[in-house]
C-alpha cells in the first residue's frame, strides 16, 4: 500500500465511524426533536398555494375597512369563482384560502349570525355565497380549499366581549360544517383597535393570549375537521406559524421547530429554533401586488417574474411553503396581468426545474447516513441550483453543509448568492435550493458538515436556470387605442376584452428608431376561454426592419375574448417591444 492509498484508508475509516456514531442516533427524538404530524407532512408537499383576498374592500378602495362599509357596495358584475380556481390552478397553486371574512367583518357567505353579509347585497339579490362557489370551483379543478376568518371584527358590537367569542366560533363551525373538507383556518394576527363596533365607534384593545379562548376553539376545530391545518399568528401554538414578514421571504436557516410556550419574536418566527419542542413549519406569505386587496392604482405594479422568482426560492427553496395572493378585481374576476403572471411563473418554475443535471440523476432513496455526495454532472452541463431534501418524517436533522464544484481538477466552493452574509448553506429540511452564478464542472461535492443526527437525504438535483434577463414588460394600455395589453412572457402580448368580439384585423407598429424587440415573425391566437385557442395567422413582417411602419395582417372573421400576440423572432434583444397596436 502506498502512502497515498494508506492516507485514502485513514480516512475511510475516520468516516465510517463517524457515520456509523451518528447511526446510532437515527429515530432518538431527544436529539432529532419533534416530527411533523401527518396533516404537516401532507400541507407541507403542497408547496405552493393561493390567497384570495376579496370583501367590501375591493369596493372601498381600502385594506381594512372601519366595519361601516354598505352591503350594497357589493355588487359585482361577473363574478367567477372559477376563472378564479383556473388560474391558480394553471399558476402552479395546490389550494385556496379565502378570505371568508376580512377585520370589517362582512361575511361573504349568508351566515345566520349575522346580517352583515352577502345575503344584504344586490349581488344574486342576496342569494349568492361566494364561500359556496369557490369551494365548488375548487373541488371542480382538484384544488384543496381552505378559509381565512378574522378573529377581529370592527362590525360587530360585541367585539371584546365574551359574547364576540361564542359568534366568531358559531361562524367558524358554519365554514367548518357546511363546505366540505378545508386544509387550514388562518387566524390574522391584526387584533382589535378603533372600529365602528355597531355605532359605538371606539377603541376596543383585548388580550389576545386570552381573549379568544383559543384551545376550546382548537378542539372544535380538530372534532369538525381533523384534517385542518391550524394557521395562528403568536398566542396558543397552532399547527403552522407566520414567517414574520409579509415581504416573501423566511431565513435562510429555517428550522420547522418552535418553543410550545411563550412569546414568539420576529427572529423565532423567521428562523425558527434548532432546540424547538414542537413542530411548527413556517408558511411565507406574500400578494402578488403591493396590496392584498385591489388597487386600481397597482395594476402597473404586480409583481416581475424575477421577484416571484426570488420568492419562490426564498419560501419554496428555504424549508417553507408559498402562500401567494391574488386579488379580486371589482368586475369579480383575477386581473388579467395577475393572472398571466401567475401562470409565467409557474411555466418559469417548470423551465427550471425541467432537468436533472445529476448523471445519472441520484438513486432514490439515497444511502442512509452519508455526509458526502459526490454527483457527477452530465458532461459538459453548466448549473446553477442545487435542490436537496430531507426526509422530513423523521425529522430536520441537517445544521450545516458545504457544496464545492469540480472545475479543472480543483474544488471551488459554492454559496448561496441569495443571501448576504456567510455562505448561507445551513438547514435543509423539506427542500433546500441554493442559488450562485452558473458554473461549468464534471462533479459537485455536497457534505453534510453538522448535523443532529443521521442525515436522511431523500433527493438531490443541479439544475440549469435560464438567465432572466428579458423580464416580463409592463403592461397598461395604448393611448392611441385605449386597448389593454398584458405580457405572459417577454415575447408574448396578451390582449383582453370583457366580451367577445369579431375582428378581421391586426396591426402592428414597431419600435421607432431601434431594432430591439422588434417583431420580425409573429403567431396571432384567439380564444373565448382562456383555455383553447384558435391560430388566427402566423408569417413574417417583410422588410420591418428596414422600414419600420405599420404592418398589417388580416385573418378571417373571428369571434374572440382573447387576442394572443406572439413574436417567434425579434430583430434585436429578447422582449417584445411595439409602439402601438390596433384591432379591427
Ligand atoms: C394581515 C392583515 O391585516 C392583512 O389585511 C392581510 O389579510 C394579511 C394576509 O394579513 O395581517
Amino acid at each position: 500500500m502506498s502512502l497515498h492509498s494508506k492516507k485514502f484508508f485513514v480516512v475511510i475509516v475516520v468516516c465510517l465511524l463517524a457515520v456509523n456514531a451518528s447511526a446510532q442516533d437515527t429515530g432518538d427524538k431527544t436529539t432529532v426533536g419533534p416530527l411533523p404530524n401527518a396533516n404537516q407532512l401532507r400541507w407541507q408537499d403542497m408547496e405552493m398555494y393561493a390567497f384570495i383576498h376579496y370583501s367590501l374592500n375591493t369596493y372601498t378602495d381600502q385594506e381594512w375597512g372601519f366595519g361601516n362599509e354598505d352591503p350594497k357596495l357589493f355588487n359585482p358584475s361577473q363574478l367567477d369563482c372559477r376563472q378564479w380556481a383556473r388560474v391558480c390552478k394553471q399558476a402552479g397553486m395546490r389550494g385556496i384560502i379565502f378570505t371568508a371574512k376580512h377585520h370589517c367583518g362582512f361575511c361573504m357567505w349568508p351566515s345566520k349570525y349575522t346580517e352583515y353579509s352577502v345575503k344584504n347585497s344586490p349581488w344574486k339579490d342576496g342569494k349568492g355565497d361566494v364561500v359556496r362557489e369557490l369551494a365548488d370551483a375548487c373541488r371542480e379543478e382538484g384544488l384543496e380549499f381552505a378559509v381565512y376568518l378574522s378573529p377581529w371584527d370592527r362590525n360587530h358590537p360585541e367585539y371584546g366581549r365574551p359574547a364576540y367569542v361564542e359568534y366568531f366560533r358559531n361562524q367558524l363551525r358554519e365554514l367548518l360544517t357546511n363546505y366540505g373538507d378545508i386544509f387550514e383556518v388562518w387566524f390574522d394576527g391584526a387584533n382589535g383597535g378603533d372600529g365602528w363596533y355597531g355605532g359605538a365607534n371606539e377603541t376596543r384593545k383585548i388580550d389576545r393570549t386570552t381573549y379568544y379562548e383559543w384551545p376550546e376553539t382548537y378542539r372544535m376545530i380538530r372534532q369538525l375537521q381533523p384534517k385542518c391545518l391550524i394557521w395562528n399568528d403568536g398566542s396558543d401554538r397552532g399547527d403552522l406559524r407566520w414567517v414574520g414578514t409579509e415581504a416573501g421571504n423566511v431565513g435562510e436557516t429555517n428550522w420547522s421547530l418552535l418553543y410550545r410556550d411563550g412569546d414568539v419574536p420576529y427572529e423565532m418566527l423567521h428562523y425558527g429554533v434548532e432546540d424547538g419542542n414542537v413542530w411548527c413549519p413556517g408558511e411565507t406569505n406574500t400578494s402578488i401586488r403591493p396590496g392584498w386587496f385591489y388597487h386600481e392604482t397597482e395594476n402597473e405594479h404586480v409583481k416581475s417574474l424575477s421577484k416571484l422568482m426570488d420568492t419562490y426560492y426564498k419560501s419554496v427553496g428555504r424549508n417553507s411553503t408559498l402562500l401567494l395572493n391574488f386579488p379580486i378585481a371589482p368586475n369579480g374576476r383575477i386581473h388579467p396581468t395577475d393572472s398571466l403572471r401567475g401562470i409565467a411563473f409557474k411555466k418559469m418554475i417548470d423551465e427550471v426545474f425541467r432537468e436533472n443535471l445529476a448523471s445519472p440523476p441520484t438513486p432514490l432513496p439515497l444511502e442512509r447516513g452519508a455526509v458526502t455526495y459526490i454527483v457527477d454532472i452530465k458532461k459538459g452541463a453548466a448549473f446553477n441550483r442545487f435542490v436537496a431534501e430531507e426526509d422530513i418524517a423523521l425529522g430536520q436533522r441537517v445544521k450545516k453543509f458545504a457544496l464545492e464544484a469540480l472545475v479543472d481538477g480543483k474544488w471551488q466552493p459554492l454559496r448561496d448568492e441569495l443571501v448576504e452574509n456567510g455562505d448561507g448553506l445551513t438547514t435543509i429540511g423539506h427542500r433546500r435550493i441554493i442559488c450562485f452564478p452558473t458554473v461549468k464542472a464534471s462533479k459537485l461535492r455536497f457534505t453534510i458538515t453538522d448535523y443532529k443526527a443521521e442525515p436522511i437525504i431523500k433527493k438531490i438535483g443541479v439544475y440549469l436556470a435560464p438567465e432572466l434577463t428579458a423580464d416580463i414588460p409592463d403592461s397598461g394600455e395604448k393611448r392611441s387605442s385605449g386597448l389593454h395589453y398584458f405580457f405572459s412572457t417577454p415575447t408574448q402580448m396578451m390582449i383582453d376584452w370583457d366580451t367577445e368580439q369579431t375582428f378581421t384585423t391586426f396591426r402592428y407598429l414597431p419600435p421607432q428608431g431601434t431594432r430591439e424587440g422588434l417583431v420580425t415573425h409573429y403567431t396571432l391566437w384567439g380564444s373565448t376561454d382562456w383555455s383553447h385557442w384558435e391560430k388566427l395567422a402566423t408569417g413574417e413582417f417583410s422588410n420591418i426592419v428596414n422600414n419600420p411602419i405599420w404592418q398589417t395582417i388580416k385573418f378571417p372573421a373571428a369571434k374572440v375574448r382573447i387576442l394572443k400576440f406572439d413574436a417567434d423572432r425579434l430583430a434585436e434583444g429578447e422582449r417584445m417591444a411595439f409602439d402601438d397596436v390596433e384591432i379591427e
